[in-house]
């Protein structure tokens, strides 16, 4: 089997993100998400930043997340970002949530989120195609 392409993205747990009882708050999964797919955006197709503050709105159409453990302050975890199938101008993403510590790689969370590419036209959002610099970035996560 042709293994999928993943993009990753680390991060460290703070005790800002932690509550009372001292695991992490269910949204900041929900943020990781986001900055998972910025810092691929910052990364591979910076471009999208500059057209972001024209015409271009990358519209969140829906976003889950599946908590399969409790995470702590200092927890290291890393984040596996995968491209589901494009269909016309909308780009789900699958994310895999890993606690990484130095024996072993623990699954602790699953995710999913789907954009639509749109462009504002006055009041409106009109779908629009996948904008040429982002479509070229996302063919490696492909599968084919
Ligand atoms: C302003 C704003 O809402 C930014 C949205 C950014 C969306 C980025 C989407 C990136 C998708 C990457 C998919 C990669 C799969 C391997």
């Amino acid at each position: 089997m042709l293994a999928m392409r993943t993009y990753e993205y680390h991060h460290i747990i703070s005790f800002e993100e932690t509550n009372l009882v001292g695991n992490v708050y269910y949204a900041n999964h929900i943020l990781w998400q986001g900055r998972c797919r910025e810092m691929f955006i910052r990364e591979y197709a910076p471009d999208i930043l500059t057209e972001l503050s024209q015409d271009l709105a990358l519209i969140t159409l829906r976003v889950s997340c599946e908590y399969l453990a409790e995470l702590f302050a200092f927890d290291q975890i890393l984040i596996r970002m995968r491209l589901g199938t494009i269909k016309q101008n909308r780009i789900p993403m699958l994310f895999e949530y890993w606690r990484i510590t130095q024996d072993r790689e623990e699954l602790v969370a699953r995710g999913e989120q789907e954009i639509a590419c749109m462009r504002r036209q006055g009041e409106k959002l009109i779908p629009t195609a996948i904008p040429s610099s982002l479509w070229t970035a996302l063919q490696p996560y492909q599968i084919s």
